[in-house]
């Protein structure tokens, strides 16, 4: 990739330096009543919860879901100064609008609480975010060169990767779950009982669906659908963002990838350091199929 971005400190959280070249206004978003937002780590399965959330408020019907790319349908809060719909767009949408963000659970936007909007946290195993993001950061311009992935590993045990650290964001968001409006979802359950993760969501959302709805959107947001559904496979995605010439945004979906990129020794480095980070925290997750 010909130019690569640089990384700086926001709030104590690593950040592309565009997106903090705007911070101010993205802090001081104005949400409203009846908001939802979906806030995730990087690479946790924000657009395949994306897709779930529109497909529940639409009771299903994958023709409206259709209706534009999933980067307009549910705007990034934090790219808004980078892309359409920006931040005037935003602001001119219709409620209810559902919004999607990696900000760590410090750093929402205040207005969000205040108007105890509700919020969907999806939360993915350490190792299999770890190799996603690698792999991301290949093809997204803003961010520096990840390679070698020995070094990647390094980084982002110390949270020098964009959005910052992945183990103070997931404990965040688990710790104050039960203050605010939160519903936490973990990516291992979503793909191991789609329907049963679905369930919750509709109901968080107020919405009561049918178990044949329920199923339709379960088949329907499955990974081998969605990458093949060109309004929500991202294939439409700016490419001076991210740059999907030789790779593409939806990689491979799987839980358990982390295999094919870890070395016995950087396993053992990073499952030390891991005890330790995650030593304060009842949050667990499954890294195995
Ligand atoms: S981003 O850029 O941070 O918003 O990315 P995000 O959407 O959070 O995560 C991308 C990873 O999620 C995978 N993905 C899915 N997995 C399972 N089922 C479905 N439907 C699905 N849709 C996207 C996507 O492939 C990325 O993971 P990897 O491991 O790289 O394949």
């Amino acid at each position: 990739m010909a130019t690569r971005g640089k990384l700086t400190i926001v709030e104590g959280m690593a950040i592309s330096e565009v997106i903090a070249a705007n911070w101010d206004e993205i802090y001081n978003f104005q949400a409203r009543p009846g908001d939802v937002l979906i806030d995730t780590y990087p690479k946790s399965g924000t657009t395949w919860m994306q897709e779930i959330v529109d497909l529940v408020v639409h009771d299903g019907d994958e023709q409206i879901c259709r209706r534009a790319p999933i980067f307009e349908r549910m705007p990034f809060l934090e790219l808004s100064h980078l892309m359409k719909p920006g931040m005037e767009e935003i602001n001119a949408m219709p409620s209810p609008r559902i919004l999607k963000t990696h900000l760590p659970v410090q750093l929402v936007p205040a207005s969000f609480w205040r108007h105890k909007c509700k919020v969907i946290y999806v939360a993915r195993n350490a190792k299999d975010v770890l190799t996603s993001y690698f792999h991301f950061d290949t093809i997204v311009g803003i961010h520096p060169d990840p390679e070698p992935f020995e070094d990647y590993v390094l980084r982002f045990m110390k949270g020098d990767v964009a959005w910052g650290s992945w183990y103070d964001h997931v404990k965040g968001f688990w710790e104050e779950r039960n203050e605010h409006n939160v519903l936490y979802i973990l990516y291992e359950d979503l793909k191991k009982n789609p329907q049963q993760e679905i369930r919750k969501v509709a109901k968080f959302l107020g919405k009561e669906l049918p178990e044949d709805v329920l199923n339709k959107i379960a088949k329907l947001t499955v990974f081998e659908v969605m990458k093949t559904n060109p309004m929500a496979n991202f294939t439409g995605f700016p490419k001076e963002l991210v740059d999907q010439s030789d790779k593409c945004f939806m990689r491979k979906g799987k839980v358990g990838d982390w295999k094919t990129m870890f070395s016995a020794q950087q396993l053992e480095i990073f499952e030390a350091n891991y005890k330790q980070q995650m030593s304060n925290t009842t949050l667990t997750f499954s890294d195995k199929i």
